[in-house]
């Protein structure tokens, strides 16, 4: 018991992101199914648009702040990051146990936000004046407001650990660094230059809501259009926040499926990375090209944006490139792979289609934005966490899976959410906004494929959990290949226990 409660041990500590994560996954995807229940059919199921728009807004946090980011840098990081470093464990062991045990209180706060007053109703961005206390009075906000600012607080502490970890404790020099580690460097640099901008953003609203300021209200001299770009400075950056973890994923993936030593053009990969990164910095505002923009502005943002996409396709033509000789069906993580590098991709060119300031004027707040974020984050972040869970289950748990079982799950998955989101783009091309709980029955026939999809997902969801209780019950005890060359542990050729190495073991880079 103990043992969980005040690990300072990056294993157990990263087994827990992956507890916490998976039931949080497991909330967010109840509350999506409420969404998809009540827009499966016109006219009202739950009969309050407050509460929709409550769940909504949970569905969100709960997915980015409680499940995503926890499972990839949380967990992933955690059990990895030390093992591929060659260190014993990250740099600050107890800073590490808080960032984790700040979780807990953290989606605490947001669920009591639900059930306190009539809950945050805001979409994820929060908004002022809807955020304000005129159309949002009560305690739920506020409750919103504090649960962001532990899980951040929780996410700078991991990012300062992990840039200690990585700078100071690896044996390789740093272009010799596997990519997995250069997408969580550059994830927590991203994580520590945008979080503190939302905490300032949020706390001048708690201000706002609660002392009488009124950075947000003109009546007072303020501007609302400030907390949108406050917002979006750290919102952009969040969403390569969520996506970069996931490349590295797939780079470690596909360099040790492909019996390759290493990623076609690593450096450009890092390159890659690197400019995804800092062009993160400077494209916020293409979320708000509806606020009254002068066109020049527009404009530049509109080149900004694009830009993104010459380091992101030189990622995706480098995998393409790695896999060349591989045995693409021959595993089921390769299927994951597969299916991250083909939706992703689709995601991405619907966001070059958003980048167009005059296109985007037409699209904003419809279902084509829901689309286009769902095939990078649904498709994209969620792959790349079910293909490496599956890669890396046996090294963390010892386990090894059914592959039949495996293989039937990734297809209702694939197939669950198309059919959910590829309806979104027609919905959203012809007209139907985003957080709305109702629509005309013009647009019943794509939103009834969209929550039958959604309930296929769910189902494939569920037979994963079967899938994971199944190998633990018949005890298939899993070995390795002494060949692979991802991690110091590997080579031991069993799973490794706690603190596997006394000292750190000499390794010889040529
Ligand atoms: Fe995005 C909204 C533009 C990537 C997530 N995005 C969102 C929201 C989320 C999100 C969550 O410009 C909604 C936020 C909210 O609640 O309001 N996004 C882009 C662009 C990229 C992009 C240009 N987004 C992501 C990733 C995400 C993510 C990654 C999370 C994982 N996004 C937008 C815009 C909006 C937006 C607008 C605001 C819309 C609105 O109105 O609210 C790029 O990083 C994508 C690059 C990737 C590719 C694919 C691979 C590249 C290849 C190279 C060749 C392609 C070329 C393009 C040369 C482009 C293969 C040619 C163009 C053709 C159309 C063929
Ligand atoms: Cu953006």
């Amino acid at each position: 018991m103990m043992k969980w409660l005040f690990s300072t041990n990056h294993k157990i500590i990263g087994i827990l992101y992956f507890i916490f994560g998976m039931w949080a996954g497991i909330l967010g995807l109840a509350l999506s199914m409420l969404i998809r229940l009540e827009l499966g059919n016109p006219g009202s199921l739950i009969g309050n648009d407050q509460i929709y728009n409550s769940i909504v807004t949970a569905h969100a946090f709960v997915m980015i702040f409680f499940f995503v980011m926890p499972v990839m840098m949380g967990g992933f990081g955690n059990f990895l990051i030390p093992l591929i470093l060659g260190a014993p464990d990250m740099a600050f062991p107890r800073m590490n146990n808080m960032s984790f045990w700040l979780l807990p209180p953290s989606i605490l706060l947001l669920i009591s936000s639900m059930f306190v007053g009539s809950g945050t109703g805001t979409g994820w961005t929060v908004y002022p004046p809807l955020s304000s206390n005129l159309s949002h009075m009560g305690p739920s906000v506020d409750l919103s407001i504090f649960s962001l600012h532990i899980a951040g607080a929780s996410s700078i502490m991991g990012s300062i650990n992990f840039i200690s970890t990585i700078l100071n404790m690896k044996l390789y020099k740093l272009e010799f660094l596997p990519l997995f580690a250069w997408a969580m460097l550059l994830t927590a640099i991203l994580l520590l230059l945008s979080l503190p901008v939302l905490a300032g953003a949020i706390t001048m609203l708690l201000f706002d809501r609660n002392m009488n300021t009124s950075f947000f209200d003109p009546v007072g001299g303020g501007d609302p259009i400030l907390y949108q770009h406050l917002f979006w400075f750290f919102g952009h950056p969040e969403v390569y926040i969520l996506i970069l973890p996931g490349f590295g994923l797939i780079s470690h993936m596909i360099s040790s499926e492909s019996m390759k030593k290493e990623v076609f053009g690593v450096m450009g990969m890092i390159y890659a990375m690197v400019s995804i990164g800092v062009l993160g910095f400077i494209v916020w505002a293409h979320h708000m090209f509806t606020v009254g923009m002068d066109v020049d502005t527009r404009a530049y943002f509109t080149s900004a944006t694009m830009i993104i996409a010459v380091p992101t396709g030189i990622k995706i033509f480098s995998w393409l490139a790695s896999m060349n000789g591989m045995k693409l069906f021959s595993n089921v993580s390769n299927l994951w792979i597969l299916g991250f590098i083909f939706l992703f991709t689709l995601g991405g060119l619907t966001g070059i289609m958003l980048s167009n300031s005059s296109i985007d004027i037409i699209l904003h707040d419809t279902y084509y934005v829901v689309a286009h974020f769902h095939y990078v984050l649904s498709m994209g972040a969620v792959f790349a966490i079910f293909g490496s869970f599956i890669y890396w289950y046996s090294l963390i748990f010892g386990f090894g899976f059914n592959k039949l079982l495996l293989k039937i799950q990734f297809f209702l998955m694939f197939l669950g959410v198309n059919l959910t989101f590829f309806p979104q783009h027609f919905l959203g091309l012809s007209g139907m906004p985003r957080r709305y709980s109702d629509y005309p029955d013009s647009y019943l026939c794509w939103n009834i494929i969209s929550s039958l999809g959604s309930l296929l997902s769910t189902i494939s969801t569920f037979l994963f959990f079967y899938i994971i209780w199944e190998s633990v019950i018949s005890y298939r005890v899993a070995l390795f290949f002494k060949s692979l060359n991802n991690s110091l542990e590997y080579l031991v050729g069993q799973a490794p226990s706690l603190h596997s190495f006394f000292e750190v073991p000499k390794i010889f880079v040529k």
